[in-house]
């Protein structure tokens, strides 16, 4: 397959300022008209080119005559034109209702709507479909009355009206210019949830959240969160929204979490829906960070755009760190941090350290829609940050201005960004652009030594950045640490600095101490580093028990933890006694807040303890990790007991003090189950049927889910029976499932993939089950390879139905490297048979294909 290189970027041959599109709408059949105004660019003799794919033409007029001498090359559309400015209309037919790829037109659940980012719109018509060509937009649909009453695109309604025959019509025109990628409708039977919005110069915006009759009450919780950032974004960041309409459509069918096209944001409806009986407090979380995530594209990604999609990070990087801080100024920061970090550990570390490395800016690609990963947004979105501490809020709230301003209307670069950080701060930042080129998760040694004679402290910060796929040696990054070192004695420290690390090592001393002092460094996870420090364990229980940063001191613990782990792991001798020392100091710090508690002592996941070895053991890893959690679950048991009575019995409210008491809590029947199996499945199976939130049950249903208490076969079933209808939940009934730790979890899972409510066509669905699964370290490399071919056979059964979901999955066979000789051969053969499989997608061959190499 063709690749796509960053340098071969060459500005458009054609621009396109106007466009309007006729759409004659139906699930079987849709004809698009479209007329293109067209403009030479340039000096050039080069004919028009317009991107199609699975388009045929059924008509082709330049300038209002119909012409037969185009040609078709690779799906394009060829026209030759002798003039500069021409006015070309295209028809095409096409049928939503087969479009499984959920890319263009498709039909969800009764609805016609559209995904174009990032090479959708191709797939309704003819375009240069590329983000540096910017059009204004003028849309017409037709469509049947009863089965679609709600006609929506971009911008604003400006008519409507009768077209005979039952059906109707509607005209939408977007006065912002906007590249192809934030196009869209939306057709169909929805009732909105409507409400408006005043902004700060006084206008009134219109807002709607449209979704089936039913789940209008379900959208309560996303208004309350769209209306709360649009106000932070003017707070913080002086943004206004522009349009004098806000619509967002919940659709069951959707390859990703939203979309945000301009005006009409169409979501995954499990980022819309919530209410206490079927959302988690994780989902009522997630629908207020991507409501404000998509909102907040409206300045970060719409109004300044993307020239090309190896700057996707541009927009998605600064918008996750909008939408992170957003969420940190709205309940708990230090637990949001903390979130953070583990979403970031979790997937964008290990993509990092494997066959898929890229970085932020990638050089080229063969499929684009593999490329929206955890590194152009979570590792984007930690760039973002260092920028932010490196110039401080206000510069950097500058920065952010001059780039607005300078750029409003314009596809542009990650240059241009940082240049306007650059110049409205002063702050040179020509080293720090290392961090856009090269890819893999640097390493920071801190070592501090003390002498006692001089009363100085010294240290030693290093860095090393590992060689990634075709980047072998590695500059030096700026890395902005901030560090504290603390009296132990008096558990005062001197308050925290910033230290600038872009050089490979680097020694600083401090004066004073009397005592070797204990080190607080990467406080706040200020650089996305590995940390190695000579921290004795005594050095890590004191940050655990006194730092004043939160992050750190969560990390403090963590790394206790992990401390633990590895050694018994590689010596099998196990030593909790710090740990279960710690912890208990933790759960008795009355000043703490419970939110924290119940992240701090909840152990490292499998898998990020699998990070911490050269070879990943996952059978050792569950051993150890299973005797520390016993050992915690014994040693606190009545204090686990205690917590969990003291936070109950309390009726659901979304509060942050609310959620962090259910939080603790179930973190404590988790520990209560592992000390005393059968009380804690009484205990879990009461909450279960007692509970009145979604937050509740499912702990207690995963609790269960993980046990052999009998119990856990009747929770699982009055589960179904009373969720069956409802496919939000129904999902979190399968991923409960694929992610036991139980030791049958394989044929669990194999069994639950010939279920009735099993479908490769929804993708969510999909994600619950088999994407969980291939998380699921215990199982998935059950040492006999099972789970290894059956997720191959279900990348191949989902390829030709969902080829970017299909190939979102591959990553957990890509890590092979990690595992010892026998899981390799396994998962490599896994992955040549998905590549020797006849017609895989490119979506599907570029993955695999790289994984191997
Ligand atoms: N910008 C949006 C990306 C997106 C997408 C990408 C590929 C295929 C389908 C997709 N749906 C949405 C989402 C966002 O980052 O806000
Ligand atoms: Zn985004």
């Amino acid at each position: 397959p063709h690749i796509i290189r960053r340098e071969d970027y060459r500005p458009p041959d054609w621009m396109v300022p106007e466009i309007g599109l006729d759409f004659d709408l139906g699930p079987a059949k849709t004809r698009v008209t479209a007329r293109l105004t067209v403009s030479r660019n340039g000096g050039h003799g080069r004919p028009l080119v317009l991107e199609g794919e699975t388009l045929t033409p059924l008509a082709v007029r330049v300038d209002g005559q119909a012409i037969n001498d185009w040609r078709i090359d690779d799906g394009r559309l060829v026209i030759d034109l002798s003039g500069d400015d021409h006015v070309i209309e295209t028809e095409v037919e096409l049928s939503p209702e087969r479009n499984t790829q959920l890319m263009g037109l498709y039909a969800s659940g009764g609805l016609l709507c559209t995904q174009c980012e990032a090479e959708g719109f191709r797939r309704i018509t003819f375009f240069p479909d590329r983000p540096d060509v910017l059009s204004r937009y003028s849309v017409r649909m037709t469509a049947d009355k009863s089965a679609y009453p709600v006609l929506l695109a971009n911008g604003d309604n400006v008519a409507n009206g009768d077209a005979g025959e039952g059906r109707h019509w509607a005209e939408w025109n977007d006065p912002f210019l906007k590249p192809s990628y934030l196009f869209a409708l939306v057709a169909g039977d929805l009732k909105a949830n409507r409400d408006s919005f005043t902004t700060m110069s006084g206008r009134t915006v219109e807002l709607g959240i449209w979704v089936r009759e039913a789940d209008v009450p379900k959208t309560a919780y996303a208004m309350a969160a769209l209306k709360t950032s649009m106000k932070w974004d003017e707070d913080v960041y002086g943004r206004e929204y522009d349009l004098g309409v806000f619509n967002i459509v919940a659709v069951d069918d959707f390859n990703f979490g939203a979309m945000e096209n301009k005006g009409l944001n169409v979501f995954n409806s499990r980022y819309i829906l919530a209410d206490a009986d079927t959302a988690t407090d994780v989902d009522y979380d997630n629908v207020q960070g991507v409501v404000a995530h998509e909102y907040f594209h409206n300045w970060s990604g719409n109004r300044v755009t993307c020239r090309d999609w190896f700057q996707l990070s541009l927009k998605e990087g600064f918008t996750v760190f909008r939408d992170q801080s957003f969420s940190a100024d709205q309940g708990s920061a230090a637990v949001q941090r903390i979130e953070d970090v583990r979403a970031l550990r979790g997937s964008q570390f290990p993509e990092d350290g494997g066959p898929l490395a890229h970085p932020i800016r990638p050089d080229s690609y063969m499929e684009i829609g593999n490329f929206y990963t955890a590194t152009i947004y979570n590792k984007g979105a930690e760039i973002i940050r260092m920028i932010h501490t490196l110039l401080g809020a206000e510069k950097f709230r500058a920065g952010s201005d001059l780039y607005f301003e300078r750029h409003d209307g314009q596809a542009v670069t990650c240059d241009d960004f940082v240049a306007a950080m650059q110049d409205a701060s002063g702050v040179d930042l020509s080293v720090f652009k290392r961090w856009y080129a090269q890819a893999g998760t640097p390493k920071l040694m801190a070592a501090i030594a003390h002498d006692a004679d001089t009363k100085q402290a010294t240290l030693t910060l290093t860095q090393l950045v590992p060689p990634t796929p075709g980047q072998p040696v590695k500059q030096p990054m700026t890395l902005p640490i901030r560090m504290a070192l603390f009296d132990r004695a008096t558990g005062e420290s001197g308050g925290e600095q910033l230290v600038v690390l872009d050089t490979d090592t680097t020694t600083l001393t401090f004066d004073g101490f009397a005592q070797p002092p204990v080190l607080s460094i990467n406080r706040d996870f200020s650089a996305p580093v590995v940390l190695e420090t000579n921290r004795t364990e005594a050095d890590l229980a004191f940050l655990a028990a006194e730092d004043d940063d939160p992050f750190a001191r969560y990390e403090a613990m963590q790394q206790l933890m992990l401390n633990t782990l590895v050694a018994a792991i590689s010596t099998g001798v196990a030593d909790h006694a710090a740990v279960i020392k710690g912890v208990g100091e933790t759960l008795s710090d009355g000043a703490l807040d419970p939110a924290f508690i119940g992240e701090a002592v909840v152990l490292p996941s499998d898998a990020f303890i699998g990070d911490q070895m050269l070879v990943v053991d996952p059978d050792a890893i569950a051993t150890a990790r299973e005797a520390l959690r016993l050992a915690l679950a014994n040693a606190h048991l009545a204090k686990w007991q205690e917590i969990y009575a003291a936070n109950g019995g309390r009726s659901f409210e979304y509060s942050p003090a609310a959620k962090g008491a259910r939080r603790i809590r179930n973190v404590a029947l988790g520990y209560i189950m592992a000390a005393d199996a059968d009380a804690g499945a009484k205990l879990a199976f009461t909450q279960f049927g007692a509970a009145d939130n979604m937050t509740d049950r499912l702990a207690a249903l995963g609790t269960l889910a993980n046990s052999q208490a009998e119990l856990r076969v009747a929770a699982l079933d009055i589960f179904y029976r009373r969720y069956r209808d409802n496919a939000l939940v129904l999902d979190k009934w399968f991923t409960t499932q694929a992610v036991s730790t139980r030791a049958d979890t394989v044929e669990a899972v194999i069994e639950l993939a010939g279920h009735p409510d099993f479908t490769l066509s929804n993708p969510n669905r999909f994600r619950a089950l088999v994407g969980a699964f291939g998380m699921n370290q215990r199982s998935f490399h059950a040492a006999d390879g099972r789970g290894y071919a059956f997720f191959a056979d279900q990348i191949i059964a989902l390829d030709p139905v969902n080829a970017q979901t299909a190939a979102k999955m591959v990553p957990s066979l890509g890590r092979w490297r990690r595992f010892d000789a026998e899981r390799q051969a396994l998962m490599r053969a896994a992955l040549e048979r998905i590549l020797a499989t006849p017609g895989l997608s490119k979506d599907v061959f570029e993955q695999v294909s790289k994984s191997l190499a």
